[in-house]
């Protein structure tokens, strides 16, 4: 490297710095950034489709920032991963946009209360040579990049396999080189001043904190120096928010530097990928005890203090390695979107308990491991976001995305009322400002759990969000009573549905409490006969109103009604039924089951036998005679459902004879008819008031009636 580049490059810099400076001022913020404890990791996303998403989801949802991919110039050989080969700290076009493009990124986000972490790798440069995605050239052969030369460098060692064991052998994982990448000096003053520079240019552009990768291959001490030589505070007045990837492995004491930054929680990662599968013997309700409680993390699995953690489901790199929950790895692999919702439960849960700084991953899918990401916009040509499609957009994806300010609202809060159902079912509030339950069970899961939330209806988010009138929900609903009780309807795992419900304060339907009718009492019977009954009951009262009654006779619905009463008819003589009710009001909401009454109907009246003799009908061929009356069995004046009779002999005029069964105790009208199946021949009337022939059954027949009518009255 010779001077003179140096100090070309460092003029430009000078000229490059002095105008960001100037433009910053001038827009000095007057607007907020939203809470800090969410971020989004957005995977190789170029700068401006992560602007538009600042402005159009990332900020309106709620989300405090977004962590970018690596800004410097690396190489460029078509991989996803060249950007973790560094070439330049200085001209920062990268495979996801120009410096500018980087710049108008930073503005656009903070205007919409987005901050900007910036992915940093220090620890090595590419390897190899060739032309960096900012034009300029390297060579690892000659030790020649930009700003550095073969005094930056350790010596050409490989770390091995055994060097992260226990002892294993610390010296090599920080100074020999990962994965053959050109390990820098980090130790080195130079080497430092050049990543000093790197860190003060992006604080200067607007960047609000760092993700170092590959921390564990550099001394804590170089990572303290590098924090330390910088501004404390970001463009926006905070504290510049620093995280450390620190992949846990037998050597590596976490602890060392948590003096610089907190440190990627991967032990989150996989207690998420082995309790959602249930792995292992994990299971999601013991999860307390594998990573502890507020105020008292830790756990057996030895967590890091809930202030020193970053956590994730999964990262990219978790992903394609396998070490976490999978949402789009389609190499062959199942995802855990396929057949369960553990991806998304996961992430619930991760956004619902109040441990770390969290951060969701978006993506791209992808069909190898080394795939780079899609040369497809993320956007249509109407700028409409294709959502799994080639880019996954986690972050917008509702039941994740509506969590974030479920974190936000409930910060601060502790655990309370956890309880688990199965080992796969668990469910807490966060003081009284939410409550999440969380059902990873291949079954629905129906329940009555106590919540520390005020009385109310809210929104579950994991299905929508308010109404804009705040009347209602977009998706479904869930009733906190006055004993801050809900009553729960989870899916089960496997379908459709997320199956979760998470409820907070700032999405509780406002226009008042809607309360269940009270329960309707005091059913009566009335009415009763063999075949009906009448029930009746004190009315139900409601907040909003009663709509209707549910009726149900043996616990099964029989009818509904607007009123308090109904009647029953079908029924069977001399039997007993149980009849209860229950109210719903205009909201759905539907009252508790009435105690039930006991009707037993009436015993069918007992029959009273009559034969009908008639004769000399002179009937013709294809006619018959049939008693045709104002009864039933006597086919309620309808010849084709009268009472046949049987001819006694044969000839015109020989007598016809039968014996029909007709009510007791009742006056019975009817005439004799011919009848050929088509045309009926009536009898003339006789000389009683009505015209018909009359008898009237007694109260009880113990032997037929003799009804001997003489001749047909033609
Ligand atoms: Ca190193």
């Amino acid at each position: 490297m010779t001077t003179g580049n140096r100090t070309t490059l460092l003029k430009r810099l000078l000229a490059t710095c002095a105008v960001l400076c100037t433009a910053l001022a001038v827009s000095t913020p007057a607007y907020a950034l939203n809470p800090s404890d969410t971020s989004v990791q957005m995977f190789r996303w170029k700068w401006n489709d992560i602007a538009k998403e600042c402005t159009n989801w990332l900020g309106p949802q709620g989300y405090g920032g977004v962590q970018v991919s690596p800004p410097h110039a690396a190489a460029s050989l078509g991989f996803w991963y060249d950007m973790y080969q560094p070439v330049d700290y200085t001209l920062l076009n990268s495979a996801m946009g120009t410096e500018a493009e980087f710049q108008t990124m930073i503005n656009t986000c903070h205007t919409a209360g987005v901050r900007i972490y910036a992915d940093v790798v220090v620890n090595h440069l590419a390897p190899g040579s060739g032309t960096a995605t900012n034009g300029r050239t390297w060579n690892a052969n000659t030790f020649s990049y930009p700003f550095f030369g073969v005094n930056d460098f350790h010596a050409n060692c490989p770390i091995q396999g055994a060097d992260y064991g226990s002892p294993g052998n610390q010296n090599s994982v920080r100074n020999c080189r990962l994965v053959g990448l050109i390990d820098l000096a980090t130790e080195s003053t130079y080497v430092r001043g050049q990543v000093k520079n790197y860190l003060a240019k992006l604080l200067t552009m607007g960047v609000d904190g760092f993700r170092f990768d590959a921390s564990k291959h550099m001394q804590p001490a170089d990572l303290l120096a590098f924090v330390s030589s910088v501004a404390q505070t970001t463009q926006m007045g905070e504290p510049v928010w620093v995280t450390h990837e620190i992949i846990p492995d037998g050597n590596v004491n976490r602890a060392d530097y948590l003096n610089s930054g907190t440190v990627n929680e991967f032990k989150f990662t996989y207690a998420m990928r082995e309790t959602f599968r249930g792995t292992n013997g994990n299971q999601l309700s013991q999860i307390r005890t594998y990573m502890g409680t507020p105020g008292n993390w830790g756990g057996t699995w030895g967590f890091v203090d809930s202030a020193k953690a970053t956590v994730f489901v999964n990262n990219w790199d978790t992903e394609r390695g396998g070490d976490s929950l999978l949402a789009s790895n389609f190499t062959g692999i199942t995802n855990d979107t396929q057949g369960s919702k553990r991806y998304d439960l996961a992430n619930i849960f991760m956004l619902a308990w109040p441990y770390g700084h969290a951060q969701v991953h978006s993506g791209f899918r992808f069909t190898n491991h080394e795939q780079t990401s899609p040369s497809a916009s993320p956007f249509d040509a109407s700028g409409n976001p294709q959502i799994n499609v080639n880019w996954d957009f986690i972050h917008r994806w509702g039941n994740i995305s509506n969590m974030v300010k479920f974190r936000s609202t409930t910060s601060g809060q502790g655990i309370g009322n956890f309880i688990s159902g199965t080992a796969n079912q668990i469910a807490f509030s966060r003081g009284n400002k939410g409550f999440v339950a969380i059902n990873n069970e291949f079954a629905a899961w129906n329940i009555t759990l106590q919540t520390a939330l005020p009385a109310g209806t809210y929104c579950n988010v994991i299905q929508g969000q308010l109404t804009a009138a705040q009347t209602g929900c977009t998706g479904g609903s869930v009733v906190v009573n006055s004993s801050g009780q809900a009553t729960l309807n989870i899916a089960a795992n496997g379908g459709s549905a997320v199956p979760a419900v998470a409820l907070h304060v700032n999405q509780k339907v406002t226009g008042g409490i809607d309360t269940p009718p009270t329960t309707p009492t005091n059913l009566t019977k009335s009415n009763v006969t063999p075949s009906a009954a009448t029930i009746s009951w004190t009315a139900s009262t409601d907040n909003v109103g009663v709509s209707s009654y549910q009726v149900l006779r043996n616990n099964v619905q029989v009818g509904t009604t607007a009123t308090a009463s109904f009647t029953n008819t079908g029924l069977t003589p001399s039997t007993t039924y149980s009849y209860t009710a229950r109210a719903f009001d205009t909201a759905g909401q539907s009252s508790g089951i009435s105690a039930p009454v006991s009707v037993t109907t009436l015993a069918a009246p007992p029959g009273c036998a009559v034969t009908f003799t008639i004769a000399n009908a002179n009937t013709t061929m294809g006619q018959n005679l049939y008693v045709v009356g104002n009864q039933t069995a006597i086919g309620n004046w309808t010849p084709a459902s009268g009472f046949a009779l049987v001819i006694q002999g044969s000839g015109a005029n020989v007598p016809w004879s039968g014996t029909a069964t007709l009510p007791v105790s009742t006056a019975v009208q009817y005439k004799y008819v011919k009848w050929n199946g088509s045309t009926a021949v009536w009898e003339s009337n006789q000389t009683t008031t009505s015209g018909n022939r009359q008898l009237t059954t007694p109260a009880s027949c113990a032997s037929p009636v003799a009804k001997n009518d003489g001749n047909f009255k033609p």
